[in-house]
């Protein structure tokens, strides 16, 4: 069943220039790609042994030769056979797609994020720096990239064919994924589930460029804030800081080193505290109340934009143990923030 390297890439390239196949433009793709055509020979094979037997047989024991039926008392042996062949091809299946899994949804540490907003119908792209992008996403190649995903309304389905990259796109909750681009080139995104009149519509552009290529691109599209910096003026301007002020008498805890940390809860449980997690914490606070404080924290559900909270959470994750910046902000310039900031829900 060994495939020479010389013919698997043969193979691979034909059916891409066929048009059967989408391109292998990521790490992952080799190894999704050697199980797909794994399960796809051992299917071959099931197929053609089993076609081959029923003609066969239909020949060999046909009524002209065999008039009179004649009781099988059935053997041991055959039965063995055929049920630890399909059950040790079943297992090896199993450990190779689990191991496979692991590999498509652990991200690397060194990865950098990229949020991702699904609604009917398109894809917002932002990138810490600031970028925004509707319907294309811009990554360097050679490097992991990890998305984290949120849906504005309905489930959506994030999907890139050449990278091998599919991950539900779920209201209310960040789902993750991640790769690495192999070859700069433009590939195609898709909405894989069915979210409504326009979701063929539901489509873009993910750009894979070389490392120096998208380091002027993101000069070339900053906004000139980045994704912290405007949660920084989300966090004056909703009066978070009135309670996160970093004071020793603040009403609410220092959120410095806060990210990444393991948060002791009033009902005696650990949290680690992950984008997911502060996400909650500023939706629903009643819920996880932190250990040592009063349950008084309001809930902010309903005003502040899936990109208002994006920024609230690359704020607070930037926030080391000096908490400087922000109580500047709190005295100097908290005035200056617009009534109506880009993040807040308009009414
Ligand atoms: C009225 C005071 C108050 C305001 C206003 C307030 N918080 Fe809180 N916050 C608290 C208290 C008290 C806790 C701890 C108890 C709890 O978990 O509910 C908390 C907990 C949190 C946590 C959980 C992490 C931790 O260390 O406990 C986060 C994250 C957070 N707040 C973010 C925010 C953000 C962002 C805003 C503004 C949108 C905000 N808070 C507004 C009082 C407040
Ligand atoms: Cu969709």
């Amino acid at each position: 069943m060994h495939i020479s390297p010389v013919l698997w890439q043969f193979l691979v390239k034909w059916l891409h220039a066929s048009a059967l196949f989408p391109s292998e433009a990521s790490t992952i793709a080799p190894y999704t790609d050697a199980l797909y055509f794994f399960l796809l020979l051992i299917t071959l094979i099931g197929v053609v042994l089993v076609g081959a037997l029923v003609f066969g047989f239909s020949i060999r024991y046909r009524a002209a030769r065999n008039p009179v039926a004649t009781q099988v008392e059935g053997s041991t042996l055959l039965e063995a056979t055929w049920t630890i062949i399909p059950l040790a091809l079943f297992l090896v299946t199993f450990v190779w797609g689990a191991l496979l899994y692991f590999r498509i949804y652990t991200p690397p540490t060194n990865s950098m994020n990229i949020y991702i907003v699904g609604k009917q119908w398109m894809w917002k792209a932002e990138h810490p720096g600031g970028q925004h992008e509707i319907n294309a996403l811009h990554v360097p190649i050679g490097r992991p990239v990890q998305l984290t995903m949120i849906s504005q309304d309905v489930f959506h389905s994030f999907s890139i064919p050449d990278f091998r990259v599919k991950r539900e796109v779920i209201p209310g909750r960040y789902s993750t994924v991640w790769f690495e681009a192999t070859d700069a080139g433009t590939y195609h995104i898709f909405c894989t589930q069915y979210c409504g009149t326009a979701h063929s519509a539901m489509i873009g552009d993910i750009v894979a460029m070389s490392p120096e290529d998208y380091e002027s691109w993101t000069k070339q599209s900053t906004s000139g804030m980045s994704l912290a910096q405007n949660g920084e003026r989300l966090f004056a301007s909703m009066g978070c800081n009135s309670c996160h002020s970093g004071n020793a008498a603040a009403r609410g805890p220092n959120l410095a080193g806060v990210y990444g940390s393991k948060l002791q809860l009033a009902n005696g449980s650990q949290v680690l505290v992950n984008d997911a997690y502060l996400r909650d914490a500023i939706l629903n606070p009643s819920q996880h109340v932190t250990a040592g404080y009063a349950p008084i924290m309001p809930t902010y559900q309903g005003q502040v934009s899936e990109d208002g909270l994006i920024d609230l959470v690359e704020y607070i994750k930037t926030l080391d143990n000096n908490y400087r910046v922000q109580q500047t902000l709190t005295t100097s310039q908290s005035d200056k923030v617009a009534p109506t900031t880009p993040g807040m829900v308009k009414p």
